[in-house]
């Protein structure tokens, strides 16, 4: 046997894999710069692709940045500031993506308070003719994963996030949108294979593959 392979079969048989090979490329996801860590125009996009902005009356003050302090994924999320007390007064969206009509999509991401705080999410038509799978999260003040799932009902798509009703800053970070239904465990980069792939190599004594554990990475959780 291939000695990566023993590796992974030893750890498995030790249950210390919760079967990251198995969940990675499980979703495709039609989010584009989904974790932010390229660099984009987001405020007030002109060009209204990938990651924009839309706000309305006090919505308008509202102002987001790249934060490289906090993440989930990666190595920076996106800080929103939102002003106005009503939810849709400034809306984050990423757009487009194609959908087909009458297929369900799943729309999950991660994201984090400064305190507890409401946050709405919906998909569009990218031409407003109709909107659909309003949900409404209460985030807490850790990072986790919310999501929503909804037939299509238009074929090209934006994802749009309803940030303002609360004036509490919050952390957005590796948002997914891929069809069907939700998926736990969808692989974060942070936690992928290249990070075991740097772990200690498996030595095989008279059969039986032992290993060292290595500590656990440190960009996982490197924002709490
Ligand atoms: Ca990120
Ligand atoms: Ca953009």
């Amino acid at each position: 046997m291939h000695e990566k392979s023993i590796y992974w079969v030893a750890l498995l048989a030790l249950g210390l894999v919760v079967a990251p090979a198995a969940a990675q490329g499980q979703v495709v996801n039609l989010v584009k710069n989904p974790s932010f860590e390229q660099d984009e125009v987001i405020l007030d996009d002109p060009a209204w692709d990938q990651w924009c902005t839309w706000g309305s009356d006090a919505g308008l003050n509202s102002t987001i940045k790249i934060d490289t302090t906090q993440f989930i994924d990666g190595a920076r999320s996106l800080r929103i500031d939102p002003k106005g007390n009503t939810n849709w007064y400034f809306i984050v969206l990423n757009m487009p993506m194609p959908q087909k009509v009458g297929t369900k999509y799943t729309a999950s991401l991660w994201a984090k308070g400064q305190a507890p705080r409401p946050l709405g999410a919906q998909f569009k038509d990218t031409g407003n003719t109709v909107s659909w799978g309003y949900t409404d999260f209460q985030i807490t003040a850790d990072w986790a994963e919310y999501h929503f799932t909804a037939p299509a009902q238009t074929a090209s798509v934006k994802l749009e996030l309803f940030c303002a009703g609360s004036e509490v800053p919050f952390w957005l970070d590796f948002v997914n949108v891929y069809e069907g239904e939700y998926v736990a465990g969808v692989i974060l980069k942070a936690m992928s294979l290249p990070v075991f792939e740097a772990w200690p190599p498996v030595v095989v004594n008279s059969g039986m593959a032992t290993v060292s554990l290595p500590p656990r990475h440190s960009t996982v959780c490197g924002s709490r």
